[in-house]
């Protein structure tokens, strides 16, 4: 923690809170059918955010699944522009044709939520690529689930990026379910780390759980992809507190293993250590939390006041 040093402390506590109080208020705009379609929260899973996010230049990019509104939130997007999007409104990040699953924005390099698993990862790859392909010494963050860790895509680009020396960051977020299937059952090595010895590059396990852990290594981890443009593979273990999506009551779980995670709180542990140094306080603490509720609250009522797209947009920006 003290090699973070406060400021970037109280910055990292914040964003992290953002995106917790952001996601509840999906749930509940969700609950009121104010949003419909698909929706994936993020919660439990901040640590990982705003542990590697935060040692990326403008310059860098990163793409990521469908749970993808956190990544947005803490690269630096807007509230508004997120929730209003996912409320289907035009002035959505993506004028409200996206939805839940399709942050997007192209002026922070953030490349996207996909819906397809393991669809970005020969996205980040390429944009990786060409970052190189331009004499940049730019990095991209490819973010997919341990379920996606199995696809092809996964393994043809962690290929082509180990022969071609392509700078890409694989952050397998290794939240130990895809969809109701633990990972045990779906992938054969689950210390997906452990793959990259076949590519001829690094592995690493971090627990994601632990923004400091995740922070302090992914610093040095992103540093030295930069130098070297040698791609890595980092098994990111973390955990979702919620269903996999709005719709999934999660019974393929109990209650005490969901428990044992939440008592491990990314949130509650970053405070916690932030008070042991005497950075922030429990009053300090609560009010950041209400500062940071009130900015969500805003952006419900940006999103709830915002017009739809016009009815003429209905073919613009779609492939057709
Ligand atoms: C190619 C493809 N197959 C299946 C699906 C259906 N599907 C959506 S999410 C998901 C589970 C993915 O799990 P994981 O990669 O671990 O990501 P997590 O949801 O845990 O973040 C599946 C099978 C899909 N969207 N795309
Ligand atoms: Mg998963």
């Amino acid at each position: 923690m003290k090699s973070i040093g406060k400021e970037e402390a109280l910055k990292m506590l914040r964003q992290m809170l953002v995106c917790r109080r952001f996601e509840e208020a999906c749930l509940k705009g969700y609950q009121q059918k104010h949003i419909t379609g698909f929706c994936h929260t993020y919660i439990g899973q901040e640590a990982v955010a705003v542990g590697t996010l935060n040692h990326l230049t403008e310059e860098d990019s990163f793409v990521t699944s469908y749970r993808c509104h956190a990544q947005g939130l803490v690269r630096g997007m807007s509230a508004r522009e997120i929730m209003a999007e996912m409320y289907g409104k035009v002035t959505g990040c993506v004028r409200g044709k996206g939805g839940s699953m399709h942050v997007f924005s192209k002026e922070l390099n953030h490349l996207g939520g996909h819906g397809i698993v393991g669809g970005q990862i020969p996205v980040g790859t390429g944009a990786a690529f060409a970052g190189k392909y331009e004499g940049k010494k730019v990095v991209n963050i490819t973010y997919f689930g341990d379920g996606a860790s199995a696809q092809g895509t996964f393994h043809e680009s962690v290929n082509l990026a180990a022969l071609w020396d392509i700078p890409c960051i694989y952050i397998c977020e290794n939240n130990q379910y895809g969809m109701g299937t633990a990972t045990k059952r779906a992938v054969a090595n689950t210390d997906i780390q452990d793959q990259a010895a076949g590519y001829g590059i690094k592995g690493y396990e971090i627990n994601g759980l632990d923004a400091v852990e995740v922070y302090t290594k992914m610093k040095d981890i992103i540093a030295e992809v930069r130098e070297t443009s040698r791609p890595v593979i980092i098994n990111m273990v973390t955990y979702r507190y919620k269903g996999h999506s709005v719709s999934d009551a999660g019974l393929y779980r109990t209650k005490d293993e969901v428990k044992s995670f939440m008592d491990q709180d990314c949130i509650n542990r970053f405070s916690a250590q932030m008070q042991e140094l005497g950075w922030i306080d429990e009053d300090a603490y609560k009010a950041l939390d209400k500062e940071v509720k009130a900015e969500i609250k805003d952006a419900v009522k940006f999103a709830e006041d915002s017009p739809w797209p016009p009815l003429d947009e209905v073919a613009t920006h779609v492939l057709a």
